[in-house]
């Protein structure tokens, strides 16, 4: 065979812009409340014409500035280089770990990355999902659109729009209210609208601490809930360990870690019973992947936060796949969003994954 199925690649140039769009419902919660969502865009272009996509979910417009000088720093040292995303992942380490392995360093290494495995898998001609040697096809998805800490009069309409708006079988809500009883009655309210087949996850935001965690998550064992997401703050592993061994009910983290050896320091621990890596964090694809083969040896099942596109293709190929968390945030600035349909997304069935800017939208929301 003389021709290659995966063309040579070279990094070109990298371009970087950002975004802040509007939220229809503004987040309300123990992290910070946000009426708008800034969004980094990412074009890696290389010198045979295919472009790689990515954006990052910075929460605030103030980090937007950092992670892009960060970002332009490191994609300006791999200029003339291989697209090769795990000598990208060490070369990157290698570059920014005196300031750290964590933070500004994985983000923008994660960004990167995902533009990168975009880039690769359309010169190949596949899905992402495909690459990784998995298959296209549906995922099971819960909508964590709304439900924040809303005024109580207004749960009830909001749990039915957010079932409503894919048929979805499985909805987030987020607790940690100041007493028991209004996590309880938030609870009942949601229960009324979407009645008992519809799954409730909650997040709690790492909003407790972990003595008012014991007490709160005992009295709310017995309340059907699917998990209790990030009662305490992420990184005390030894307090997440010891409340998911008290309680029943599932504990679930990960959106915090910091890559695959963060991600292992958790699994070891014991610290949750579910895990949920978010893409910024992880490493892009690359931190995703050998983290998902922890989890996998593990047998710990396997969610996502954020990122639902790209997510779809990854759980694909994730040994202990479990939920993928949906949001349409960036909906607005994509030419073709993620559909859900009967509580299931479809992982994009085009070269890469699937994202490509609506560049109207974003000159309008450019930052
Ligand atoms: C969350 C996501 C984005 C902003 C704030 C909070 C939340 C989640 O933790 O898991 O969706
Ligand atoms: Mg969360």
């Amino acid at each position: 065979m003389t021709s290659h199925a995966l063309p040579k690649l070279t990094l070109e140039s990298v371009r970087i812009r950002a975004v802040s769009v509007p939220l229809k419902r503004p987040i309300v919660a123990k992290v910070g409340e946000y009426r708008k969502w800034p969004f980094i865009l990412i074009d890696v272009h290389t010198r045979e014409g295919v472009v790689g996509r990515s954006y990052l979910e910075p929460y605030l417009e103030k980090s937007v500035k950092p992670i892009s000088q960060t970002l332009a720093d490191l994609a300006e040292s791999f200029v003339g280089k291989p697209l090769a995303p795990l000598d990208v992942y060490r070369d990157g380490m290698r570059a920014l770990h005196l300031v750290g392995r964590e933070g500004v360093t994985l983000i923008a290494i994660s960004g990167l990355d995902m533009a990168i495995w975009d880039a690769l898998a359309k010169a190949a001609g596949v899905p992402l999902a495909v690459l990784l040697g998995s298959t296209t096809g549906p995922v099971r998805a819960y909508n964590t659109n709304g439900l924040w800490l809303i005024p109580l009069d207004r749960v009830e309409r909001e749990a039915a729009e957010l079932v409503a708006q894919g048929g979805f079988k499985a909805i987030k809500i987020r607790l940690g209210r100041d007493k028991l009883k209004d996590d309880l009655a938030v609870i009942a309210a949601v229960r009324r609208a979407v009645g008992e087949d519809v799954q409730l996850m909650c997040d709690f935001n790492q909003g407790l601490s972990f003595g008012e965690a014991l007490l709160r998550l005992h009295a709310l064992d017995d309340q059907g809930l699917s998990w209790f997401e990030e009662p305490i703050v992420y990184d005390n592993l030894e307090g997440c360990a010891q409340i998911a061994r008290e309680v029943k009910t599932p504990v679930q983290i990960g959106e915090n870690i910091y890559g695959p050896r963060e991600f292992l320091k958790a699994v070891k621990a014991g610290a949750a019973d579910l895990y949920m890596p978010d893409l910024m964090r992880i490493g892009g694809v690359t931190g995703w992947m050998r983290s998902a083969a922890i989890a996998g040896a593990a047998g710990l099942p396997l969610s996502n936060h954020l990122y639902g596109m790209i997510s779809t293709h990854l759980l694909r190929a994730s040994e202990t796949a479990d939920w993928l968390e949906w949001s349409d945030w960036v909906e607005p600035i994509l030419a073709t969003p993620l559909p859900v349909k009967d509580g299931f997304a479809m992982t994009p069935d085009v070269p890469g994954v699937g994202i490509e800017w609506n560049e109207e939208a974003v000159t309008r929301m450019a930052l």
